[in-house]
């Protein structure tokens, strides 16, 4: 990585050749988390993965951002990671988060912190062809990475890993996942190759992505903003799925008038 000694760094976007288009974020319409707040839409990335055998680990990195202020609202955007086996569609693995707003609301999901996030400041996705289709921000900070082991007990079969990122309530306020290195070992430590786990080849090669995503080489800081911005973890690209990108109902240019006025009433 080259971002050291530098506090705002090139936002970089990868040229996305042969990425597939970033779609509308995905209706859910459900409560992920049962804390009362339907998971209005979100984004998915997804792939499948041959497991070797039992004692093999999967494992990755991951950072949680959020526009969904901690202080006033209660607007609790969520991420969730889940293995699937891949033939039954039993959970095998997951882990889970959501933004923690006054009045914990009950989530069964994991609080994360944006009071002190590791990432400071405000972190800024710019839109690019391939890419994000709207300007995209995150004003209370990112929880920088994170790795994550998940250790299998299975026989060699297929599995599906899914990334998700959700709206909870309404469809405004930016939140994100970002996702990085990818890895897969047999018990005895072997790695096992798979392609494009850390996104080094610039798109979603290898990849499903079912909404609002893009590959990304550095996530920057406003400029005056104390923000060190976010490299990748591993290599020089990683991967961000959002809950960004639609606005509903026709109208596109006036409605995102209104949904920005919204946004404002409920910001500080
Ligand atoms: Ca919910
Ligand atoms: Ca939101
Ligand atoms: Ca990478």
């Amino acid at each position: 990585m080259n971002h050291h000694g530098s506090v705002v760094a090139l936002a970089g976007i990868v040229a996305c050749a042969g990425a597939a288009p970033a779609g509308p974020v995905v209706d859910i319409g459900i409560d992920l988390d049962q804390n009362g707040q339907i998971e209005t839409e979100g984004s998915f990335l997804t792939r499948t993965i041959s497991i070797p055998g039992p004692g093999a680990v999967l494992s990755f990195d991951w950072a949680f951002m959020s526009s969904e202020a901690t202080a006033d609202d209660d607007v609790e955007d969520v991420f969730r990671v889940r293995v699937y086996d891949f033939d039954t569609n039993e959970v095998l693995h997951e882990i889970n988060g959501y933004v923690v707003s006054p009045g914990d609301s009950g989530s069964l999901f994991t609080p994360r912190h944006f009071d002190k996030p590791s990432v400071p400041g405000t972190i800024v996705a710019p839109s690019a062809p391939g890419g994000l289709t709207q300007d995209t921000f995150f004003e209370d900070g990112a929880i920088g990475w994170f790795n994550q082991q998940f250790v299998f007990t299975n026989d060699p079969g297929q599995v599906l890993v899914e990334f998700l990122v959700a709206d909870a309530a309404d469809r405004i306020v930016d939140t994100g996942l970002a996702i990085d290195n990818l890895q897969l070992h047999e018990a005895s430590g072997a790695p096992v190759p798979l392609d494009n786990g850390s996104f080094e080849s610039g798109d979603m090669s290898f990849w499903s992505l079912a909404g609002e995503g893009g590959t990304f080489t550095f996530l920057e800081s406003i400029p005056g903003e104390s923000g060190e911005g976010l490299p990748a973890s591993a290599g020089d690209v990683f991967a961000l799925i959002t809950t960004t990108g639609q606005v509903p109902g026709p109208g596109a240019a006036a409605l995102g008038a209104i949904a920005l006025g919204l946004l404002g009433r409920r910001r500080r």
